[in-house]
């Protein structure tokens, strides 16, 4: 099956007629091709937003919100079809799917229609001087959006329902591993009414298509969500041509976990914070730091229940794991395991291993691993592995952990367990993480800002911090006479 790019409303092929393979994770099998776009493709889709924008930008914040709506309804109504692309497309389990990511990408549009109606902005008061300052919110204009393979439709629609919002048209590139569901997107919002033009669609790979991109002239802002290497090439790319840059990178989050906690909880959200879409979300607590008090026996329990989990056929409703992304990235997360083995202080608990599921054998799928370390400094606790493995390792003071904790290049987010007060607000005032879960982990609320700090990129989402960066404060000074 070939997929098209969505330019103005209209299903389109790449202009060059080159064409990328999309493989099946699970099978590792070839299934469907998308286009391999180019710069002519990204100026086709630019064009169109631009014609598009006049409209847009001036559309009454009703029909902007009636309109987004519409797009979450439509996703909630292919809830089935849609999580059925993306467990084919990526791998992840199809309960997953159901459960998280179609949902959530529903609750984006519905999130950012509702928040277009609540935007507002400041005015302030030049006391003395009979002035008075507003500030108006324009949108930017043509804007991009890019993302990443883990999450598909999730992260996809999490920039493009807030650009949408805030009045931009969007050029947008979903990732070229997962191109599957960000294609359905383009049939719903046609029916849900959204004009032609004011979002489109452009698959293909990011040195060529993601490039087009980031280097257009008049594409002034990108939001992106991927790897760091990545985000560090877009900003020495955007940042000469003074475009905004939302940048959500990588993460190595500590799970940090003392022995006053709810032993029972605690347990069963670090299985789901380590091996979650197969480890492969940025949030996941990757570095286990244990008091030392109940190390062993959380050591113990925890590799019990690990060995409890199935790693199977992502459309069967018993398997807890599904297969990676890719070859070449199970290959990447295998390397890393294989440090165990060289690299002195780390000892390969359970897992570490490719799995092969019957009648599924090509597939990508690997065991959970655990693996303990001695000290922080490791390359396995010091690079984002992306995948089901984690590190675990003993403390015995909170200033020992606050210093592990930090002393990596990273800083999405933290994970702290525990009963105490006052230790989580101390904690939480040196935590170097731009979001820190205590006692809970993945809990979301849309109206918080997202992102990270250090290497984890620069920026906020979420909320009315993404409408800001949506869009252009102006402020208008009016001096009156007495
Ligand atoms: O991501 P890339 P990759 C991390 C994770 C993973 C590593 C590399 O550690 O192993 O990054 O993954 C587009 N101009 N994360 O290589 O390349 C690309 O087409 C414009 C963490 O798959 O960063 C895709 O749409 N765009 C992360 C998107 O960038 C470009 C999630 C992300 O791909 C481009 C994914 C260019 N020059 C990986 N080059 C997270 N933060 O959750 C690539 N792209």
């Amino acid at each position: 099956m070939r997929i098209q790019n969505y330019i103005a409303g209209e299903f389109t092929d790449p202009i060059s007629a080159q064409w990328l393979d999309n493989y099946n994770p699970s099978e590792g099998v070839v299934y469907g091709q998308i286009p391999n776009s180019n710069q002519a493709d990204v100026e086709a889709a630019y064009k169109a937003a631009e014609r598009a924008f006049p409209g847009w930008s001036r559309s009454a914040l009703e029909e902007r919100s009636r309109i987004l709506s519409e797009i979450s309804r439509g996703i909630q109504e292919r809830l089935d079809a849609l999580a059925t692309a993306e467990a084919k497309d990526n791998g992840k389990p199809l309960t997953l799917a159901k459960q998280i990511d179609i949902p959530r990408a529903a609750a984006n549009f519905q999130f950012f229609a509702n928040a277009a109606t609540q935007f507002s902005s400041e005015s302030h008061e030049t006391v003395g001087r009979n002035a008075v300052n507003f500030t108006l919110r324009k949108p930017i204009g043509v804007v991009g959006c890019i993302s990443p393979w883990n999450l598909p439709l999730y992260l996809f629609t999490w920039k493009i329902a807030p650009a949408l919002a805030a009045g931009n048209c969007v050029v947008a590139k979903p990732s070229e591993v997962t191109p599957m569901t960000a294609y359905l997107l383009g049939e719903i919002c046609n029916e849900a009414g959204l004009p032609k033009g004011v979002l489109n669609i452009v698959h293909g790979l990011g040195s060529t298509a993601g490039q087009a991109i980031i280097s257009h002239p008049n594409i002034k802002a990108i939001s992106f969500t991927g790897g760091t290497a990545t985000g560090a090439h877009i900003a020495r790319t955007a940042a000469p041509m003074f475009k905004k840059l939302s940048l959500e990178l990588g993460g190595k989050n500590p799970n940090i976990i003392f022995a006053d906690a709810d032993y029972d909880k605690m347990l069963a959200t670090t299985l789901r914070s380590s091996f979650a879409n197969q480890g492969q979300i940025c949030l996941c607590g990757s570095r286990i730091f244990v008091e030392a008090s109940i190390y062993e026996r959380f050591k113990t329990d925890f590799i019990a229940k690990v060995k409890e989990l199935k790693v199977g056929d992502p459309f069967s409703d018993t398997s807890n794991l599904g297969a990676l992304v890719s070859e070449e990235h199970r290959n990447k997360v295998l390397s890393y395991v294989a440090l165990a083995g060289q690299e002195s202080g780390m000892k390969l608990l359970t897992g570490g291993n490719k799995v092969v599921v019957k009648g599924k054998e090509g597939g990508y799928y690997m065991e959970p691993t655990v693996i303990e370390v001695t000290s922080n400094k490791c390359t396995l606790n010091q690079e984002e592995i992306f995948g089901p493995v984690v590190t675990l390792m003993p403390f015995t003071s909170e200033e020992e952990v606050l210093e592990m904790a930090n002393d990596v290049p990273y800083g999405l987010s933290a994970t702290l367990w525990t009963s105490n007060l006052s230790r989580t607000m101390r904690m939480s005032q040196y935590l170097q993480a731009g979001i820190i879960w205590v006692n809970t982990w993945l809990l979301r609320d849309l109206r918080t800002p997202f992102g990270g700090m250090k290497a984890s990129g620069v920026g906020r989402e979420g909320g009315l911090e993404a409408l800001r960066f949506f869009t252009e404060p102006k402020n208008v000074c009016i001096q009156y006479d007495e």
